[in-house]
């Protein structure tokens, strides 16, 4: 059962949270696109987010791509342009703020988001399991070209080396995740105490599976949501709230 979280419930809920994090040698955290939501980055599933109105096969599948290049740019050329105007928000400042209070070796953060604002609130070793907005590759799984591209692309960009079209090098569905970067969010969840997982629906696999995997290695695992979701009755703690307000709350209690 779940209940709207009042002030009271919230405190309770952040002095535990702080307790586990003050035994905890190690932390990661799983982020989604709830954490960049009071950025202006519109969520997946949320009423109004980018799958209304988008037909998901069409967009976010290879076959989509291959159906209709064009589409797919259109989506993602819209999504692109908007990165040079958002700005991360003070909850991408509080996990950037508790990777300096735990260290780099024992902070990790995992992120579905393609948007790089973790990045850009000072986050370091980001561990982008869907890719990244900011990044195209060829669309020709036998070529690796692949480049840093922040800047606007006009009709259908090319692959220098093979000629084949170039795509957003993001993960659409039926395709696996980069393996390093998942075999170090593995590793992250495993070996954590504490897994905070903040701003995903925890719909979307494999990334949602981490949340089980980090509960069955042991670790205190930690909601922070607008809303109850998927993971909520398996965690420790579930907070219901904005990231931006809930993570620099938690930051606080933690210096407090
Ligand atoms: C706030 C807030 C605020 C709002 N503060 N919170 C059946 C069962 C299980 C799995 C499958 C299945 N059928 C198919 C699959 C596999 C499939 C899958 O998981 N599908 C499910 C949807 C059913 N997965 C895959 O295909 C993955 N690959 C794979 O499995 O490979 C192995 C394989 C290969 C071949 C054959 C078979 C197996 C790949 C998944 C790739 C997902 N890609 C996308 C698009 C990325 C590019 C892009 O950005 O366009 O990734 S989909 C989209 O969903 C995006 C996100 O990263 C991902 C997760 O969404 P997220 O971040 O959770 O966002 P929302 O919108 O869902 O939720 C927002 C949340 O924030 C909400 O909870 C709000 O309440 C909250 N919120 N404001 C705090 N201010």
């Amino acid at each position: 059962m779940h209940h709207p979280v009042d002030s009271d419930d919230l405190e309770v809920a952040l002095a535990k949270t702080a307790g586990y994090l003050r035994e905890a040698k190690r932390v990661a955290v799983l982020t989604g696109a709830g954490v960049s939501a009071e950025s202006g980055v519109k969520t997946f599933r949320d009423e109004g987010g980018l799958w209304e109105g988008h037909d998901v096969e069409a967009v976010a599948t290879p076959q989509g791509f291959k159906r209709d290049p064009s589409l797919v740019w259109k989506f993602y050329n819209a999504r692109r342009n908007q990165l040079a105007e958002v700005k991360p928000n003070p909850g991408h400042f509080a996990l950037a703020e508790l990777q300096r209070r735990f260290g780099h070796d024992n902070f990790t953060l995992i992120t579905q988001n393609v948007d790089g604002l973790h990045q850009k609130a000072g986050t370091a070793n980001v561990l982008e399991v869907h890719g990244s907005l900011r990044r195209i590759r060829c669309s020709n799984v036998a070529c690796d070209y692949e480049e840093d591209r922040d800047d606007a692309l006009e009709g259908l960009p090319e692959c220098e080396k093979c000629a084949r079209y170039l795509r957003p090098a993001v993960v659409w569905f039926g395709e696996v995740l980069p393996e390093d970067v998942f075999i170090a969010a593995k590793m992250a969840a495993k070996e954590c105490d504490a897994f905070l997982v903040v701003g995903t629906s925890a719909v979307v696999w494999p990334g949602a599976w981490l949340i089980l995997l980090a509960r069955e290695f042991g670790a205190n695992v930690i909601e922070v949501n607008l809303n109850p979701t998927d993971a909520s009755s398996i965690v420790d703690v579930a907070m219901q709230g904005p990231s931006g307000v809930i993570l620099p709350k938690l930051v606080e209690k933690l210096n407090s």
